[in-house]
């Protein structure tokens, strides 16, 4: 049984529309005390790496590290190299577990990330990669400090800036046509000095082995 509580959708999540798509946002997918523990003891499970970047033809460091989980099989291309899928921490999978009766949805893995104050960050980018497919539901839960989250429209500027603040506990569901007309980034806040760690759960369509 799960140790959370159940969500309704209708009650529980705040929908956010924008022009080109849409966004659900559960402030209280894991309740605060459970919360404390999982930040704690996924800072420390994690298999943490720091991936390169190239950038005006010189290699630089990511500014956070990350980690890919998965089903056997379920690899990821991301920032231009390969993530072979590590096989789920009992952790992961049971906030895998809620966030897919949240969503109504199965994900076969999940990009982890680790911003450890308020200099880490990633910047403006869709989830687009072939492996996702149209349309891919990606689900993103946040732990530990609170920091923003921005969306811009690819080619609409009349639509502006939109923000929204992630709490520790909560999840964010990206669906429909948003990773076709929008773009998203975590900016950097000078003022944080927590660490925040995200867990963006996804569909990979993982390339048969034995093509008939
Ligand atoms: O940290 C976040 O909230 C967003 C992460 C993200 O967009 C990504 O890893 O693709
Ligand atoms: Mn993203």
């Amino acid at each position: 049984m799960s140790q959370y509580p159940l969500l309704e959708p209708d009650r529980d999540a705040l929908l956010i529309n924008l022009p080109g798509g849409q966004l659900r946002y559960f402030p209280h997918l894991i309740p605060e005390s459970e919360a404390d523990r999982l930040m704690a003891s996924l800072q420390a499970e994690i298999s943490w790496e720091q991936s390169d970047i190239w950038i005006a033809g010189q290699r630089r460091k990511i500014p956070r590290l990350n980690a890919w989980y998965g089903d056997a099989g379920a690899d990821y291309s991301y920032s231009g190299r390969l993530f072979r899928a590590l096989s789920w921490l009992p952790d992961l999978k049971t906030i895998k577990q809620q966030v897919e009766s949240a969503c109504g949805t199965v994900f076969n893995s999940a990009l982890v990330n680790l911003y450890r104050d308020g200099s880490d960050s990633v910047d403006w980018h869709s989830d687009d990669e072939p492996e996702l497919g149209s349309n891919p539901i990606i689900a993103s839960v946040s732990l530990g400090a609170v920091r923003r989250f921005q969306i811009k429209h690819k080619s609409r500027r009349e639509v502006g800036l939109r923000e929204l603040d992630l709490g520790h506990g909560s999840l964010l569901v990206m669906e429909g046509e948003f990773q076709h007309h929008l773009r998203h980034r975590l900016p950097k806040m000078p003022g944080v000095n927590k660490a925040r760690l995200n867990i963006t759960f996804r569909r990979v369509h993982v390339a048969t082995l034995f093509p008939q």
